[in-house]
């Protein structure tokens, strides 16, 4: 039996390349649900080729700019982020994705919760539609924001990770700190802010677009909970008083920074975000 390259598969394939998926995650797809090799690959590139020939391809990205990132230029198994040295576990270009070790101490792991405890509430995100904040399905940990320097942990860890990552502390927002219990999940999503929603003009007057995101584990849960990076097939262990940081030189999905928190199959998890802009965040 011969296998028809429909329209719509024509359509599925524009909308994968659209989203960023490389042409080999495509291909797998393909072949898992049933299309010979030669058929997928010759109707990926007959896809692909005309709809470029059409001016389709043509859609502009956005321009990239400038990322905060370690100096790892010589691999060094250790990064001197001025009052710690922190360890440096797993580096990966593209996406940019750096796992660190020994971030933090096992005693600001715990100042850091325990001054976030009393103010928790359920976790809103940004709604895109307004630039105003909802609660979200997608979300169910529970959370607070710091203001930048209110207290000395939170000024000592600002300074670190400004040094660890050259990124000026300003240009960061307010250290975040989520609790998530068996459960609690933050379902696959990316940081940036969607140049194409209507709140987002809004969210970029106090500090352009988020560039980058550093994820620091405070309390390991027993099962579960890690970070999930599924264009690339990562997860990041959860383990207390290390972090993971990844870029983003673009808001779109052809970075893929597409990550989420996996469920929490048991204890619980807490972890610190911060998410650093492109200019002094107000
Ligand atoms: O808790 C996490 O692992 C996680 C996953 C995705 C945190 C965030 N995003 C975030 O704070 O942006
Ligand atoms: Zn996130």
């Amino acid at each position: 039996m011969t296998q028809q390259i429909t329209p719509q598969l024509r359509q599925w394939i524009v909308e994968q390349a659209q989203a960023g998926h490389p042409p080999e995650s495509v291909l797998k797809s393909m072949l898992a649900s049933g299309w010979t090799e030669a058929v997928a690959i010759e109707a990926m590139e007959a896809t692909l080729s005309s709809h470029l020939e059409q001016g389709a391809g043509q859609q502009e990205l956005p321009p990239t700019v400038t990322v905060p990132d370690a100096q790892l230029d010589e691999s060094p198994l250790y990064v001197d982020a001025g009052d710690r040295t922190v360890h440096v576990l797993n580096v990966m270009v593209n996406p940019r994705i750096v796992v660190f070790g020994s971030l933090l101490s096992d005693q600001e792991c715990d100042e850091l919760i325990a001054l976030a405890r009393p103010r928790l509430a359920r976790s809103l995100t940004v709604a895109t539609k307004t630039g105003g904040e909802e609660v979200n399905d997608d979300r169910t940990s529970s959370g607070m924001f710091f203001t930048r320097g209110e207290s000395d942990v939170v000024r000592r860890l600002e300074a670190r990770l400004a040094r660890l990552l050259n990124w000026p502390e300003e240009n960061g927002e307010g250290l975040q700190i989520l609790h998530y219990r068996p459960g609690a999940e933050y379902k696959p999503h990316y940081d940036y802010f969607d140049p194409v929603e209507p709140g987002t003009p809004t969210i970029l007057k106090r500090g352009g677009q988020r560039v980058a995101t550093i994820v620091m584990y405070l309390a390991e849960p027993e099962k579960g909970g890690g970070t999930t990076f599924p264009d690339v097939n990562l997860v990041v262990a959860p383990k207390r008083g290390n972090a993971v940081f990844f870029s983003y030189d673009r808001p779109h999905p052809v970075t893929r920074t597409l990550h989420g928190g996996a469920p929490v199959l048991a204890g619980e998890k807490w972890i610190a975000t911060k998410w650093l802009r492109e200019r002094r965040f107000e």
